[in-house]
């Protein structure tokens, strides 16, 4: 079993939250460092959707839900994500301790060059994902 902290549409009401069904619910969580930064963008798959981005650098915590994951569950969310295209899988610190898995943008190494068009930032996100909260 892992546990990841999701932040983004695998949370709880949001559109890929069925992707957990076999995912067990923890409760709210977030990182122990304020050491990212959370951008959202036009969703690929779905127009008119939009999609968070966590990236490693910058100022703020990542806030989002913590459930544990069965190791089948947590290769069918690696494709989804497709983890080494457009996020990696990394170990984070949670605020009052332990660890969790969280999705964070690929890279550039890994990180196609060019992406389509619409898969420009939009803004900073927001509170609608995740809260900011200064160091
Ligand atoms: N899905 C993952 C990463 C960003 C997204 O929308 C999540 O919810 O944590």
């Amino acid at each position: 079993m892992t546990t990841v902290l999701v932040y983004g549409t695998l949370k709880r009401g949001e559109r890929n939250h069925s992707r957990l069904a076999a995912a067990t619910f923890l409760g709210p969580a977030m990182t122990r460092d304020f050491s990212f930064t959370l951008a959202e963008y036009a969703s690929v798959s779905r127009p008119g959707a939009r999609t968070p981005e966590a990236a490693a650098g910058g100022t703020h915590r990542i806030s989002g839900e913590l459930f544990t994951v069965p190791p089948e569950l947590l290769a069918e969310l690696d494709a989804f994500e497709r983890v080494g295209i457009d996020y990696q899988r990394q170990a984070v610190p949670l605020r009052g301790g332990g660890m969790a898995e969280i999705y964070l943008r690929a890279t550039a190494a890994t990180r196609p060059a060019l992406l389509p068009a619409h898969h420009l930032l939009i803004r900073d996100a927001v509170a609608s994902w995740s809260e900011r909260l200064s160091a």
